[in-house]
């Protein structure tokens, strides 16, 4: 019977098996005897493409034609991982696949590991917004996600002698089946130039802005299926191109070689994803890569909303567009330049569709963090938009001093330009004027949010203000990650947890089940294993399954405080020399994440790591006790591995700077205990799970803003605790660093004389935490208890509950069903 399937949309062992020769043949343009699994992945990739499109077609068309409402999520950084596992989950064809694969004599999961991942963020936001697309899909929301296609995603990390070396990542080197290049849905964007006023035929002044030179942005799609549905939304990412106009000018004047280079300038734009280093106001590469994006994803909802025949007023009836943090926030003021300039609408029509039409995401906290442009670089690129900009600032100064008279300083704290020294544009400013919903990201989060840097804002406009905690995809994270304990998930609290993460609470009862535990340690103990192979295959460094896996995977940062947990390490290490009979679970300490390339400390965080590790690990005194590990790389793919291996997962940053974090929940789902701190999501966490199944320390954010305002002094903690001291004394003596006492003094220095992220305030508290986390571990099933009571108590934190959130208290937005 399935003989009789269709080849291109069958999802039969039979059809999938016939297709991906077919496609190895007539695509990939190879025989199956000189056929690599490189040529394999990629035959199979267009055979699960063929199949998205089907539903992608059915989806826009229907969309279509009933005018749903949609929302736009506007992102600078998408962090969607591997797409074939993905994808096969959503089609429900995994063991179809999978047999399909072995009649031609390989396996799945090596033709999984066969494709490289598009890195096109850089950590929590880029991957946030790739589950939300996973959730909005899933929950049957007309979605696009709008970005870039960056031809260089984020660096790889390799390791020299402990060191970071940023290498460039071709994500695109052996193509990218999963993309459609669209090259008829293209639009320009202008850069520079000056504007002219006119006179239009009712007499009105108008504004023309006359660009110096012109670039094309061109669409590239990929099908982001639901699971489980026949839903298939869209994102769709800009590449830069040269427009033919500018070719052809020069082409005309007989200068050809300046044609070409002009040609290779524009696409320039689109090369290259910038980390997130301190962000340098005067990078204006990253200003135009922003307007690109920004420009041809709003020329292209126009188009769309045109298209069906309504006028401009219906717009914000038609689209939501959500601005994943102020990355995108140009975008206020280009639809307004697009509605004034291209569709002659009036300033107040104009600014009251733009303002019912945006929503705005905070995603930090960190005053330095938030993004700023210099005042004659805007002028210099984007001319018109600062007019605008200057004309919003007015209209929305003069609100303000109507409101709130006799309050100059009021004003100049709210007013969308930095006057007070050479002048910014403040975008954080400008979403939030431009914006009808303004939202944190943890519940502690958005409190802080009003209460420091957007306080002025909430004081004027309170009720634009909301929370939504964050979330991961339970698929990604769960089923694409942990295979085995999701089959055992599904048979002890039943199937459909995956798509309702709530269900997985059934698993409560059966966490005092005794005869459950072998098996849950079972496959938490494969997990170790697989890691432990990986980290032996990229370090060398061979590990023991059985000790106690201590992770901490996230980007390098200060506040985050990987070197808190190393002078742990220290601690611990020294404690065991002076007593070899300490009685202490076997532990191992892994790391990953990337540090910004010209994050000085960061890089030399990483490095510390490595040098502690070095000694560590080869010292035969605590040989069998400790070990440490930094895995080269971490992306979505490594994260797949790592959290399914972890017994404790670290979020130890100090309370108040990280906004929610997202790998907590990540580990959480997968059967690990916490140690952390009252920031972020975490608190949330805690609340859930239950605080006995949390390790909590450290101060407050309430406890870090008293302690800073009376004077914190680090030196006092490390003059006052000998186990502090005597860890900070063998790094600053160059225990760690073959006797040299300068490489680590500038993170020596800092910590004793600002320690800006309060290391030793907490040190003493998390030593103490960690003692309490040894003891649990060593109960195996008082342990195994409560790991299993936190995958219990984690469906909170599916993003589908939050993309819920978002439907219904911000982009009210109802599900379409799509019917084959
Ligand atoms: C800014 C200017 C110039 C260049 C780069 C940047 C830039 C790029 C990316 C600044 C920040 C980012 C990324 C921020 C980020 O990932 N924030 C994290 O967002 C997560 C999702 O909400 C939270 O869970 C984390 O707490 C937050 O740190």
């Amino acid at each position: 019977l399935t003989e009789h399937e269709p080849t291109r949309t069958g999802l039969s062992v039979d059809a999938l098996h016939r297709a991906l020769l077919d496609n190895l043949f007539y695509v990939v343009g190879r025989f199956p005897a000189v056929a690599t699994r490189q040529d394999y992945y990629r035959a199979l990739a267009f055979t699960v493409r063929d199949r998205l499109l089907h539903r992608w077609l059915r989806t826009v068309q229907t969309y279509k034609e009933e005018r749903s409402r949609t929302v736009c999520y506007l992102s600078a950084e998408y962090l969607p991982g591997p797409q074939l596992g993905h994808n096969l989950l959503a089609l429900g064809i995994f063991d179809n696949t999978r047999e399909a694969v072995r009649r031609v004599g390989l396996e799945l999961d090596d033709l999984i590991e066969e494709e490289a991942e598009p890195g096109l963020g850089n950590g929590g936001l880029g991957r946030l917004a790739a589950c939300y697309l996973d959730s909005l899909a899933t929950l049957q929301r007309p979605a696009i996600g709008y970005g870039l296609r960056y031809e260089f995603g984020i660096f790889r990390q390799r390791i020299d002698n402990g060191w970071q070396v940023e290498v460039s990542d071709s994500w695109l080197r052996d193509g990218n089946p999963w993309e459609l290049r669209r090259p008829h849905i293209a639009f320009e964007i202008g850069l520079g130039g000056h504007t002219e006023r006119y006179l239009d035929h009712h007499g009105h002044t108008r504004v023309r802005w006359v660009p110096g030179e012109t670039i094309r942005g061109v669409a590239h799609d990929t099908a982001i299926p639901g699971y489980g549905v026949f839903n298939s939304n869209l994102l769709r990412l800009w590449a830069a191109e040269a427009t033919e106009s500018f070719d052809f000018g020069s082409f005309n004047a007989g200068d050809y070689q300046g044609a070409v280079r002009r040609k290779i300038r524009s696409e320039t734009i689109s090369r290259v994803l910038y980390p997130n280093d301190e962000p340098e106001t005067g990078k204006r590469l990253r200003l135009i890569q922003g307007y690109l994006f920004v420009s041809c994803s709003l020329q292209d909802m126009l188009r769309i909303h045109l298209a069906g025949g309504e006028g401009l007023d219906r717009f914000p009836q038609r689209f939501v567009v959500q601005l994943n943090d102020t990355h995108p926030a140009i975008a206020v003021a280009e639809l307004m330049r697009l509605l004034l300039d291209k569709h002659g609408m009036e300033w107040e029509s104009a600014w009251d569709l733009t303002r019912r039409t945006f929503a705005y995401t905070n995603h930090t906290l960190l005053p330095e963090a938030l993004e700023k442009w210099s005042l004659t670089l805007f002028e210099e690129t984007l001319p018109r938009h600062l007019e605008i900009i200057l004309e919003i600032n007015q209209y929305f100064l003069d609100e303000v001093r109507m409101r709130f008279p006799h309050d100059e300083a009021l004003t100049t704290r709210l007013s969308l330009i930095d006057e007070t020294g050479p002048r910014y544009v403040r975008m954080a400013h400008l979403a939030c004027v431009g914006s009808f919903s303004i939202n944190g990201v943890a519940r502690l989060h958005t409190a802080l949010l009003a209460d420091t840097v957007l306080r002025d804002f909430h004081t004027l406009w309170p009720e634009r203000f909301n929370n939504k905690t964050n979330g991961i995809s339970p698929r990604r994270f769960g089923n694409l990650s942990n295979p085995d304990l999701c089959a055992l998930l599904s048979r002890v609290a039943g199937p459909g947890w995956a798509a309702d993460a709530e269900r997985l609470r059934l698993l409560e009862p059966h966490a005092h089940r005794r005869e459950i535990y072998p098996e849950w340690r079972r496959i938490k103990l494969e997990r170790k294993r697989a890691l432990a192979r990986y980290v032996a295959d990229q370090t060398g460094i061979v590990v023991d399954p059985e000790s106690m896996f201590d992770i901490q995977v996230k980007r390098i940062h200060e506040y985050k405080r990987q070197h808190l947990n190393v002078l742990h390490i220290i601690a611990l290490y020294s404690r065991i020399k002076m007593d070899p009979t300490l009685d202490a679970a076997p532990r191992t300490f892994v790391f990953g994440g990337k540090a910004a390339p010209g994050y000085k400390m960061a890089k030399l965080i990483i490095k510390l790591i490595h040098s502690v590790g070095e000694v560590v690990n080869r010292d035969p005194a605590v040989r069998d006790r400790l070990r440490v590990v930094f895995v080269p790389d971490f992306n979505v793919k490594v994260a797949q591995r790592i959290y399914p291996a972890a017994d404790l997962s670290e979020q130890i940053s100090l309370a108040g700077m990280e906004a929610s974090g997202t790998g907590n929940m990540k580990f959480a789902l997968n059967g690990a205990l916490t140690i952390g701190t009252l920031d972020g999501a975490n608190v949330e966490i805690r609340e859930e799970v239950g605080a006995e199944n949390f390790f909590l320390f450290g101060l407050t954010s309430a406890e870090v803003q008293a302690r800073k305002r009376s004077g914190y002094c680090p030196y006092d903690c490390y003059r006052e605790n000998p186990v502090l001291r005597e860890a900070i004394d063998l790094l600053a003596d160059g225990l760690f660093s073959h006797g040299d006492r300068a490489l680590f003094r500038p993170l020596v220095d800092h910590l004793l004389q600002q320690d800006d992220y309060m290391l030793l305030a907490d040190f003493q508290s998390y030593i103490d935490c960690q003692d309490r986390v040894d003891r649990a571990f060593r109960d195996a099933d008082s342990w195994t208890r409560m790991s299993m009571l936190n995958v219990a108590r984690i469906g909170r934190f599916s993003s589908d509950r939050v993309v819920q959130e978002y439907c219904r208290e911000i982009w009210r937005l109802e599900p379409v069903t799509i019917r084959p």
